[in-house]
């Protein structure tokens, strides 16, 4: 099989990593069904960093039934919650352990900064890997009250096999997300993760053996999405697949479940989430925010705050200050130790990117910041701000998935409710105001399934996460995401009656 090998020697982070980076089925590496390999390219110059092994839909087939019968023979409910909540403890200490490589892996293989890796995606992996490790032992049904004659409750047992199927925003992190509640409930896993950046999921299998999962828990296919992505959405013995990319695959996921076997389905997907800053609002912090809300992971995230609505009275000072923040965001190495921004994570997203940037040019918006490409090699794009926009706009409704916002100049609440309601999607929204009534007021009001109130793009293990409209089905994160992962039994016993 493939093996990936490689010495940082970064301001940063410096040591020798080396790990196999085969098909993961049944605890074993191996090459992909046809010998075929994906090339992993480095966003930073766009050269091939390893090549890892290509799988198969054949691949999927033997990874469904390893995992089938380790769920019937060596996990599931067989192994007790606090065994299962034991093994996720382990891993969870064996990321602790690695965080810095699992930091700069994901750094070199995603393009985003080491400094963030470590600031934001690895405590948000290895806690929510920790979070779900405590609740294995705490899965139960009711007992439910009928009459004296007999006794019904409920059993919340695990589907079996799930799917998963990653992007490539944030690797570890949806893993961890995927894995932590599947594996605490006692499902088996077949993961995909994305082809662009396969490399810590491919670290994290070597993890899981050392921590002890029975072999068959977790199995993991690199592939493409047309192959072994469709290949889990239609596999008949596949009971449950959680998603999380585009809101176009995810209508794909959805129509092969309903095709094939009529799997439950979980869908994390795009955004298009509105920031909301008001007269009285906090004005540094609320430049702050804004920034870090559009320009976090590169504008890499789902919940990015995209759509920032900015309230007439502040509107020139917040536009000022924002300016200078975005001019001020340092584009560079993702290893260097002042850098703020890396390249996109592919060509095929920056390509996206500017085609979006060129859109708002040609439909007559203002490039008020950025709007080019920084740099002459790699995939950098400017921090870009796009101003004098119209509603109807592409770079107003659509998902750019870059570091690109518009800035909106709105009147008054009712004006920027139904503008900020004015989607298809529904994420996450931002309120910024000093006046907590109003800001508890536009959390409820707003349609979004996250929102912050002077703060965004805050995330916690222990809280659900997930989208009204056509951001999703269902919630990932906190006890919510256990649903995700469950059936439910209802068992009637009978203690006397009679027909
Ligand atoms: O996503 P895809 P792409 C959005 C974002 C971005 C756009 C396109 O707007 O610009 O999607 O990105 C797998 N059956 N988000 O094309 O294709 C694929 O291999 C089954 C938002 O990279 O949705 C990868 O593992 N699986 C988002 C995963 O789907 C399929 C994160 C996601 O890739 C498949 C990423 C198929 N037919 C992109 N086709 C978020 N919600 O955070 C592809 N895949």
């Amino acid at each position: 099989t493939t093996t990936f090998y490689h010495e940082f020697n970064t301001p940063g982070y410096k040591g020798k990593v080396s790990f196999p980076t085969g098909v993961f089925i049944n605890g074993k590496f191996s090459a992909g069904g046809d010998r075929t390999t994906i090339d992993v390219i480095n966003p930073t110059n766009g050269k091939v960093i390893t090549k890892v092994a290509e799988g198969t839909p054949a691949d999927v087939d033997r990874a469904v039934k390893a995992a089938k019968r380790a769920f019937h023979e060596s996990w599931g409910l067989s192994v007790p919650g606090a065994e299962r909540g034991k093994l996720l403890a382990r891993l969870a200490d064996l990321m602790d352990e690695h965080f810095n490589e699992l930091a700069a892996l994901e750094a070199l293989d995603n393009g985003k900064t080491y400094s963030w890796a470590r600031a934001a995606d690895l405590p948000l992996s290895v806690g929510t890997i920790r979070y779900y490790a405590g609740w294995a032992d705490k899965i139960h049904g009711q007992v439910i009250e009928t009459s004296e004659d007999k006794l019904a409750y409920t059993r919340h047992e695990p589907f079996g096999v799930v799917g998963q199927i990653i992007p490539w925003n944030f690797p570890l992190t949806m893993m961890s997300m995927k894995l932590g509640p599947a594996l605490a409930t006692g499902n088996a896993i077949v993961l995909k993760p994305s082809e662009f950046t396969p490399l810590t999921a491919l670290r994290m299998c070597s993890l899981i053996n050392e921590a002890g999962f029975p072999p068959g828990t977790v199995n993991v296919v690199v592939g493409y999405g047309h192959t072994v992505g469709v290949a889990i959405s239609e596999h008949m013995l596949i009971d449950k697949v959680s998603f999380t990319g585009s809101t176009l695959v995810g209508r794909k996921i959805m129509e092969a479940a309903a095709k094939s076997n009529l799997k439950n389905v979980t869908l994390e997907l795009g955004g298009k989430s509105p920031n909301i800053i008001f007269n009285d609002a906090e004005l540094e912090s609320a430049v702050k925010w804004a920034s870090h809300g559009i320009f976090y992971n590169h504008g890499q995230a789902c919940s990015a705050g995209s759509r920032i609505f900015v309230q007439s009275g502040i509107y020139d000072s917040f536009l000022k200050a924002f300016t200078e923040k975005a001019l001020s965001l340092k584009l560079g190495d993702p290893f260097d130790t002042d850098s703020y921004q890396g390249p996109q994570v592919s060509q095929a997203q920056y390509d996206r990117i500017m085609d979006y940037i060129d859109s708002g040019k040609k439909q007559g918006a203002k490039v008020h910041v950025g709007g080019e490409r920084h740099g002459n090699e790699g995939y950098w794009i400017q921090p870009t701000i796009f101003t004098e926009t119209k509603p109807e706009m592409r770079i107003v409704q659509e998902e750019i998935f870059g570091p690109v916002g518009v800035v909106i100049k709105f009147e008054d609440e009712a004006d920027v409710l139904r503008q900020a309601n004015d989607t298809l999607y529904g994420l996450a929204a931002a309120v910024f105001t000093n006046d907590i009534t109003r800001g508890i007021q536009f959390a409820h009001k707003l349609e979004a399934g996250t929102v912050w109130v002077n703060c965004v793009n805050h995330m916690h293990p222990n809280v659900p996460f997930g989208g009204y409209k056509q951001s999703g089905v269902g919630r990932e994160l906190g006890e919510y995401a256990l649903n995700n992962y469950t059936n439910v039994k209802a068992v009637h016993v009978n203690l006397g009656h009679t027909i």
